[in-house]
This record gives C-alpha cells, structure tokens and sequence, in this order.
C-alpha cells in the first residue's frame, strides 16, 4: 500500500514537473497569445480537472478508512494511557486504582475475524494508542487525550500476541510504555474442530 502511495506520488510528481518544463520552455519568447484558442484551452483544461477531480471522488469515496455509520461491535475494549503504560480491559477502567490492577492482569483475549472497538482514553497527559501486528507492524492508532473518549474499530485476523505502543512522547520512560492483548481463534472454530475430533473417535 505504502509502495504503490509512493509510486503514484513519483508518476504524479513527474507529470508536474513536466507541465512546468513545457511551460517554461514554451513561454521563453514573448508573443502575443491568441485569445481564441487560449480561452479554448482553458475550457478543456476546467472539463478535464472537474471531471478528473469528480472521477477521483467517485473511485475514493467508497474506501474511506472511517466506521460506515453506526456500527455495532462485536466486542467493546477500553483502553487508558497513562505514564507509562497502557491498562487494556473488557470493563471499563473507571480510577487509577483499576487502572493499576489492569496493568497487571493478564492479556485481553480478542476472537479472530471479530470487529472490536477500542475507546480509548488517558488519565494524565496525551499519549498515542498505536495497535502493532506479532510481526511488528503498525494496524492502526488513535489519540489518548485526558477527558475524551477516542473509538478505534479494527479486525484482526491472525492469531497471536499484540503490542499497544504510545507513539506520542509522553515523558521520560515514553519509549518504554506498553500494552498487550491476544487474539485468539474463535470460539466456534474450535467447537467445530473438537466436535469433528469426537465425531471422528466416533466413527473410529
Ligand atoms: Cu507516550
């Protein structure tokens, strides 16, 4: 995705760069411009950027990376930041002292496919709710700001161990300040596996 966002910004730059050269080569010597043809020229060249900015719009709007409406989750997780670690939980974490204990339970448990929303939050100072694959890659993020709720909805579809990062410097021990949760294969998948095991014991 980033790839092909940096090729389209080259090609793009590239025919940008080449209208201002044939500008610039092509108004080196003074002439009188013929009003005619200039005003025609300006007419394709208002049709073309219209309908050029229309068709973008059309092929965009679609694939806006926000919620379509309400959306209604498949799991609520809350999430509160604050110096210098994320507390992650099911039930809302309400004081500093349920926060605490959060940081010290074990790791939220996510089903695979499930659409979860993350309302996010910070008891002290803004931190930066960044979601990270097993394999280190950055999914999604969402500001954590005193006295506002932020929503992250995501997807996940892999298994296994997830890292919450603040990536907005926050203090001194910033770099140090993490959160965890799982995902984990749904709840059906494996009733369905251990049904076909027994259905197999069964029908050996
Ligand atoms: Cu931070």
């Amino acid at each position: 995705m980033q790839i092909k966002a940096f090729e389209t910004f080259v090609a793009i730059s590239i025919v940008v760069v080449a209208v201002f050269v044939w500008v610039a080569l092509s108004t080196r010597h003074e002439h009188q411009p013929r009003s005619r043809s200039v005003s025609r020229l300006r007419g394709w060249f208002f049709v073309i950027l219209t309908g050029g900015l229309i068709l973008a719009f059309v092929l965009m709007f679609p694939r806006m990376p926000y919620p379509k409406g309400r959306q209604k989750p498949d799991l609520v997780v809350y999430a509160v930041g604050m110096q210098f670690s994320w507390g992650i939980s099911e039930q809302p974490i309400k004081n500093k002292k349920e926060w605490q204990e959060t940081t010290y339970a074990p790791p939220v448990k996510i089903p695979v496919g499930a659409l979860v929303e993350f309302k996010v939050t910070s008891f002290d100072v803004n931190h930066d709710f960044g979601v990270y694959s097993p394999s280190g890659h950055l999914l999604g993020q969402v500001q954590a700001m005193p006295g506002y709720v932020n929503h992250l909805f995501m997807r996940f579809n892999k298994p296994g161990s997830y890292w919450v990062l603040c990536l907005e410097l926050c203090g001194m021990d910033h770099h140090r300040m993490r959160g965890e949760f799982e995902v984990v294969p749904r709840k059906s998948d494996s009733v369905s596996k251990t049904t076909a095991k027994r259905e197999a014991h069964v029908g050996a």
